[in-house]
């Protein structure tokens, strides 16, 4: 070589260094527990759908019994390609469908029961609604997941050694039959009453072992290698369920927990910062309150800002987004509903279509060995599989993106390398404005994705800093938006005394309405204030903003007669009257002292014609006392009382929804709602709301 290659050597190592020292920089070691592949393939899917059928779609229920009628199922226009469509334009990657819930309906001709498609009228019981969803979710190019309730209220072996048998050939049918299976769905509601093969007792089974769900799991890996589980059976599958069915996980959110032991409620919520297994979460909802379809709720779809901040409440917190579409007696989603995904899947596209920090100078305030392959640029290069990363050793560290001019943006978005473990336990951002730092937003863990929602920021610089981690940070990608705002519909309670109170979510909107069944729009009565009203009342509202004309979606709700003259009786609690107040926040309890059975009863102030009751549970996750099992009886005057309803609250534990309950006419003056069970298997009982339904005259 001659000399002047030599001399052209020195001058690049001269002037570039860092080339030199790179080579030898290696990567940080992975910290703690990581995801495995089937893990990280699905966190990377971000959100899919779930489509709950069966004979409940037939019968208005939640939970079936187990001895519903097979010729119930009959959809007259079944269209799976209408599901996967309407999942694809709401931005979904895949779909779970209820193969069986807990009635043991099977929804594929399953060669181990009688109780399936194949005995109902649907194509004279040769249909296959698994194979239809399989076949609709490839040519859409959705993976297919199954939900398999291990609980089945039909089968005549639950509970019994010969069930575990069952239920496995079926796991087969299913996981060999359809093509590849995303994931597998173990619902944790188990045990209790059922058909069973026509028994009608209640069977107990310890959840966590009935099933061995070693065997089951070994099974699953053989047939599916490449499918996660979802298990709410006290032992740990892939993903976790976040211990609410309304559509959040905790804001500080660790993909992870022990691998054996209990967990707890505030576990599942907000996973455990120091677990020892990788067990991401789960955000699973329905976009109408109830899993499966019922006509009243037709006007309950979730609306525009409901599910982006379900979003915002899952996929910004580092969870999935498990989205549920319920579907009708005729086999296909309710129009309203379609829109709602459709309008959904636009919002999230449109507010995150421009990332401002793609490619924009950036800096760091530690660069690993000062290696370009970790450089600051690694996190605004559009490309998930290179990182950011500092010095082993630090542990707070800031990253400056320089917009170049003054931006205007509300969003930031934040992910870590997760292949290399979840790290972060604290981070802020601050915006350069007019030549000063500001703080923008400061919060805990980010995972796989973080993002955050702040009032409109105009500023030429954003800096993301590290405040505390549990090693060195490793981040993958950060992302700065600027999302549309989009109005919340307003609020609609009704008082005691029968005044109707509206509240928008922004206080600077202008709300509308109407009192006749009429759907609202800015020409209709202008809200200036609370106003009495009296009888039964449906009440429809929107709000819409001065300066740029946009109108909210619009709230609907009915109320029957107002409860101005109720009491409830015995109670020397002025914070009782939460029950009657209207506002679905204010909850009560009854005293400690109480055992149950817990009465609650009330006096309507008059005799009444009545057909059914209304009980909202304590929404609160931390022992909100909710009923399970009650009885509900009627009274004219306090002291000869008849039991007009008892049963069960399905569900309300996971979901806890209005719960509307109705019965024979009858008259009477007093009610007694008999709490005989709760959720917590104490006697701590809580309302938020109880009302009535009074009868047609
Ligand atoms: C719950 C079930 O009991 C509901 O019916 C529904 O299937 C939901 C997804 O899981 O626990």
């Amino acid at each position: 070589m001659n000399q002047k290659f030599y001399f052209f050597l020195g001058v690049v190592f001269l002037l570039c260094p860092t080339l030199f020292v790179s080579a030898q920089v290696s990567a940080p070691n992975p910290f703690g527990p990581v995801p495995s592949a089937n893990q990280l393939r699905v966190q990377q899917m971000e959100s899919y759908a779930f489509v709950h059928f069966s004979l409940n779609t037939y019968t208005d229920q939640s939970w079936g019994f187990g001895n519903e009628d097979v010729n119930l199922f009959n959809p007259k226009d079944l269209d799976c390609r209408q599901w996967a469509r309407t999942c694809k334009e709401a931005g979904m990657k895949g779909v779970i469908i209820t193969a069986k819930h807990h009635c043991g309906f099977c929804l594929w001709p399953s060669k181990y029961t009688k109780y399936s498609v194949k005995n109902s009228p649907w194509k004279n019981g040769k249909g296959d609604v698994v194979k239809e969803m399989a076949a609709a979710c490839k040519e859409y190019g959705l993976k297919l997941g199954i939900y398999l309730s291990p609980w089945d209220r039909n089968n005549p072996d639950y509970g019994k050694p010969e069930y575990i048998t069952y239920f496995r050939n079926q796991l087969t049918e299913l996981l060999t039959n359809y093509g590849p299976i995303f994931e597998i769905w173990f619902d944790g509601a188990n045990g209790g009453s059922g058909y069973y093969g026509g028994a009608n007792e209640t069977r107990t089974i310890d959840r966590t072992t009935y099933y061995d769900w070693k065997n089951t799991y070994a099974l699953i890996h053989k047939l599916q290698p490449n499918c996660v589980i979802w298990n709410d059976n006290g032992d740990r599958g892939d993903l976790r369920w976040v211990g609410t069915e309304a559509g959040y996980v905790g804001e500080t959110n660790w993909s992870l927990l022990n691998a054996t032991g209990d967990v707890p409620y505030d576990m599942l919520h907000y996973g455990l910062e120091n677990g020892n297994a990788w067990v991401q979460a789960e955000v699973n909802t329905s976009i109408r309150p109830e899993w499966f379809y019922h006509p009243s709720e037709d006007t309950k779809v979730k609306t525009l800002p409901q599910l982006m901040d379900t979003y915002y409440n899952s996929i910004g917190r580092n969870a999935t987004f498990l989205l549920n579409f319920p579907i009708m007696p005729n086999g296909l989603i309710n129009g309203r509903d379609v829109e709602a995904a459709r309008e959904f899947g636009k919002a999230v596209k449109d507010a995150f279509a421009v990332d401002l920090a793609q490619l924009k100078k950036t800096t760091a305030s530690n660069v690993r060995g000062n290696s370009n392959q970790f450089g600051a640029g690694k996190a605004v290069d559009n490309n998930t599989n290179t990182y950011w990363a500092t010095d082993d050793k630090v542990k707070t560290a800031s990253l400056t993106i320089n917009l170049g001019k003054p931006t205007t943006f509300n969003r930031f978005l934040a992910q870590e390398y997760i292949r290399l473990g979840q790290r972060v336990k604290a981070f802020k951002v601050e915006a350069l404005v007019d030549g000063s730092w500001k703080d923008v937003a400061n919060a805990t863990t980010i995972g796989y994705k973080r993002i955050l929602r702040f009032p409109s920021v105009k500023a030429t610089k954003v800096r993301l800093t590290i405040t505390d981690s549990k090693s060195s940070p490793v981040i993958s990608n950060v992302g700065i938006y600027n999302a549309q705002q989009i109005l919340t519909a307003p609020a609609v309670i009704r008082d005691q005394s029968g005044k109707i109170i509206i509240t928008p979510a922004d206080k600077e909107s202008i709300v509308y309405y109407t009192l006749d069944g009429s759907t609202p729009t800015t020409h209709s009565k202008k809200y200036t204030g609370p106003f009495e009203t009296v009888g039964k009342l449906e009440v429809k509202a929107l709000a819409s903003d001065a300066a740029t004309g946009k109108s909210s979606s619009v709230m609907e709700d009915k109320f029957d007669l107002p409860r101005k003259d109720w009491r409830i009786v015995g109670v020397d609690d002025e914070k009782a009257n939460a029950i009657l107040d209207g506002d679905p926040t204010t909850v009560w309890h009854q005293g400690k002292d109480k055992k149950l059975p817990v009465d609650l009863i009330i006096d309507l102030g008059k005799e009444q014609s009545l057909s059914g009751f209304r009980y909202l549970p304590d929404p609160g996750l931390w022992g909100p006392g909710i009923i399970t099992t009650y009885q509900f009886y009627v009274s004219i005057d306090n002291k000869e009382w008849k039991l007009v309803d008892e049963g069960e609250f399905p569900n309300i534990k996971n979901n806890p929804l209005i719960q509307i309950k109705k019965f024979a006419a009858v008259n009477a003056r007093y009610i007694k709602l008999r709490a005989l069970k709760n959720t917590e298997g104490n006697d701590n009982i809580g309302y938020a709301e109880v009302d009535i339904i009074t009868a047609e005259r």
